[in-house]
């Protein structure tokens, strides 16, 4: 018989708080978090007060499961600080929030200290679902306006730093089977869906019909209304009925689809219910009813719901060059679009989410590839691929009967969608350029940090407003609206033209920006003195 340390083994470190000699023992199996709660406890502190070790050399001492032990003549000086109370909100939110980030400053600390083992994984999926959940309380029980716009941008960086902090550890630990596709994956899984605080709006009749306008206002609707307003666009199309959709299964959906969005500055749900308003606004323009199934239809607007779920941020371009776990895992063949995919229908693997949970084996089947096809049609990089197919399609005459010319057409259709900003009216389109540039810098930045190439669309020092768009007008979306124009000649009126006046609008922008500034009044003093 083993004695009692092989049966269980434990570990025993002495720790010094305030001159009170204290000893912790915990199990080699336990986690960093128990380890500091452990401390906590024994310093007599909350635990969500931020908790440092230093030895006797006043060097730092990583905390975590296999941190060096010591002696009780070596005990390690423990140090604590409690988070400091917010005046931010009356409903104790704040106070939620404060925790988290102080939790997050401790983790990074101890993560980082010079002698930590990287436990990143664990630390992120734990920061990552309170974040979540933290998000979901701001939304779902109202935070004031202003109060909730502090929180997004703290989370975003929060977000930022878990994502760098997964980068490190990836580079450190090259050789570890633990994935970050894999710990999302739990993450997606260990979602709790909160219903009952998912408030119904009534939509006026006004705003039904506006929906099915390119020039809705997509700006002015909070998380919950974009939520309500798809669940309207799945009944309103038939969707429900075609699919036997359970409507409350319906919105666990949309929850889940929403939670799985990032909060980047563009690839995020508002990008998402973009995209699903305009191709509901062109089935409702080109009458797409009159020439598809409604099973196509569920297709598009489903693929549009999902087709940046999980976006990190940070393209194809900086998943390859930078050798990232997607790119790993999906062999540098559209990493990104292949996991929006496949959280998509990770999230469909949930009964409770399943909105096609009572369709049949078969039509489920054409549902998955049909939903797959038009996902991984959303990358860039096959732009040109996709585009001399449909136009081959279209000549001498497009066949509507024909599944491959009508998967090109729907191909295309989420094409356009996606890429669809500036058909909308300049107030709501212009605002997403900014999205976008500040999503690109943060990306060029930090390619440029890891010595990676940088895109010149990309970088800040090379690229405007006008420049960024005019080219993509002129050479990507006007072709591409024209050619679906082809086939569908309401476009020309309603998606064309508006991207003529943008191109217009953008080249004079850019001719403005060029000219010299008129002098000033203190210079033309200066000239005629000079005279
Ligand atoms: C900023 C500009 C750009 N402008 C848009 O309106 C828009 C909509 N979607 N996207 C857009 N990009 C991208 C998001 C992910 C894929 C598409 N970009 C385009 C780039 C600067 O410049 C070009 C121009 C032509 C070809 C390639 C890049
Ligand atoms: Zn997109």
């Amino acid at each position: 018989m083993g004695n009692a340390s092989s049966i269980e083994p434990t570990k025993t470190i002495f720790l010094d708080i305030d001159g009170k000699k204290e000893k912790i023992m915990f199990s080699r199996h336990c986690g960093t978090r128990d380890i500091h709660d452990l401390i906590a406890h024994a310093a007599g502190v909350s635990r969500y007060a931020e908790i440092s070790l230093k030895d006797s050399t006043g060097a730092f001492v990583s905390l975590n499961p296999t941190m060096p032990i010591n002696t009780q003549s070596s005990p390690y000086k423990v140090t604590s600080k409690e988070p400091s109370p917010t005046t931010e909100s009356s409903n104790g939110d704040g106070e939620v929030f404060t925790q988290v980030l102080s939790q997050v400053a401790s983790q990074f600390n101890n993560q980082f200290s010079k002698e930590g083992v990287f436990k990143v994984e664990e630390i992120k999926t734990d920061i990552a679902t309170r974040l979540s959940a933290l998000e979901r309380k701001m939304e779902l029980e109202g935070l004031k306006a202003v109060e909730i716009e502090k929180c997004k941008r703290d989370i975003s960086d929060i977000k930022d730093q878990i994502w760098n902090a997964q980068k490190k550890f990836v580079d450190f630990n090259r050789l570890s089977n633990e994935t970050q596709a894999d710990s999302r994956d739990t993450h997606i899984m260990n979602r709790k869906q909160t219903l009952s605080t998912y408030r119904k709006y009534t939509l006026s009749q006004e705003t039904i019909e506006y929906l099915k306008q390119p020039t809705f206002d997509i700006w002015h609707w909070e998380p919950n209304e974009m939520l309500s307003l798809l669940e309207h666009m799945f009944h309103e199309l038939g969707l429900v009925a075609e699919f036997n959709i359970n409507p409350i299964t319906l919105k666990r959906f949309f929850l889940c689809v929403q939670e799985n969005y990032r909060n980047n500055p563009f690839h995020n749900f508002r990008h998402c219910f973009c995209v699903t308003q305009m191709m509901y606004g062109m089935i409702h323009l080109c009458h797409l009813w009159e020439v598809m199934t409604r099973e196509d239809l569920g297709i598009l607007m489903t693929a549009c719901v999902c087709h940046d779920l999980d976006h990190p941020g940070y393209n194809n371009t900086y998943q390859i060059n930078a050798r990232t776990e997607l790119a790993i895992r999906y062999n540098d063949i559209s990493p990104l679009e292949n996991h929006h995919c496949a959280v998509a229908f990770k999230i469909l693997s949930n009964p409770e989410c399943n909105i096609f949970a009572n369709v049949d084996k078969d039509t489920f089947k054409r549902i998955r590839a049909g939903i797959t096809m038009l996902i991984l049609a959303t990358d860039m990089a096959r732009h040109g691929e996709i585009m001399d197919n449909f136009k081959m399609k279209l000549e001498p005459e497009f066949d509507y009967k024909n599944k491959d010319s009508l998967d090109t057409l729907k191909m295309v259709l989420i094409k356009c969608c996606d890429i669809s900003n500036e058909v909308r009216p300049m107030e709501v389109s212009e605002p997403w350029v900014d999205c976008l540039l500040e999503e690109y810098f943060n990306q060029s930045d930090r390619e440029k940090m890891e010595g990676l190439p940088v895109a010149p669309f990309m970088d800040r020092d090379k690229v405007t407003k006008p420049t960024a768009q005019i080219g993509f007008i002129k050479f990507v979306l006007i072709p591409m609206f024209e050619t679906v124009a082809k086939l569908f000649p309401v476009i020309d009126s309603t998606m064309v033209e508006p991207l003529r006046i943008a191109r217009d609008r953008y080249e004079d922008m850019k001719e403005k920006n060029s000219m010299p500034p008129p002098p000033s009044q203190s210079n033309k003093k200066k000239t005629v003195t000079e005279k």
